[in-house]
């Protein structure tokens, strides 16, 4: 019996290859397929905020992600991103980005970011006063997870 061995780096694509008319050929003459699912690592983000400071005022707090070699901005699957930690506790349900994305070089370092916005008014009951660790993530397009957290600072409802 033969045995041919793949490993497959995405979810998705090991569910369409497990149902693909190859598996089903193979396993037909008697040839098992093995399958599995290789857990890659998380790439990590660069994660900057603006403003860093939110007035319960403002609308939107913007968001720039970028990413080291070989990884790209462009490779983003841009549905997939959201706000899922505050804190280093995961929020339920993720806060979903508003409106939309583009991408620039706002810090101008040579590298491109991608800017996305979310909503000041969904942010501030999960904030707290003062200084806040916000945790972005998302997927790539070829299924990998990227991940990256920057800071804000929150001023009192109370003050202008
Ligand atoms: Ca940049």
């Amino acid at each position: 019996m033969k045995v041919f061995l793949i490993k497959i780096i995405t979810g998705v694509f090991l569910i369409s290859f497990m149902f693909s008319p190859f598996v089903w050929a193979a396993e037909t003459a008697g040839i098992t397929v093995t399958v599995t699912l290789v857990q890659l690592e998380i790439i990590e983000a660069t994660v900057e905020f603006g403003p860093e400071i939110i007035r319960p005022r403002q609308r939107f707090l913007r968001c720039y992600i970028e990413l080291t070699e070989p990884f790209k901005v462009e490779d983003i699957d841009i549905n997939t991103v959201a706000l899922t930690e505050v804190n280093g506790d995961a929020i339920e349900p993720p806060l979903a980005t508003a409106g939309p994305s583009k991408i620039g070089d706002y810090d101008r370092d040579g590298v491109a970011d991608l800017q996305i916005r979310f909503n000041i008014s969904s942010l501030i009951p999960i904030l707290e006063t003062g200084e806040n660790s916000l945790t972005v993530s998302g997927n790539m397009v070829d299924g990998r997870k990227f991940k990256g957290t920057g800071t804000v600072s929150v001023i009192g409802t109370n003050r202008r």
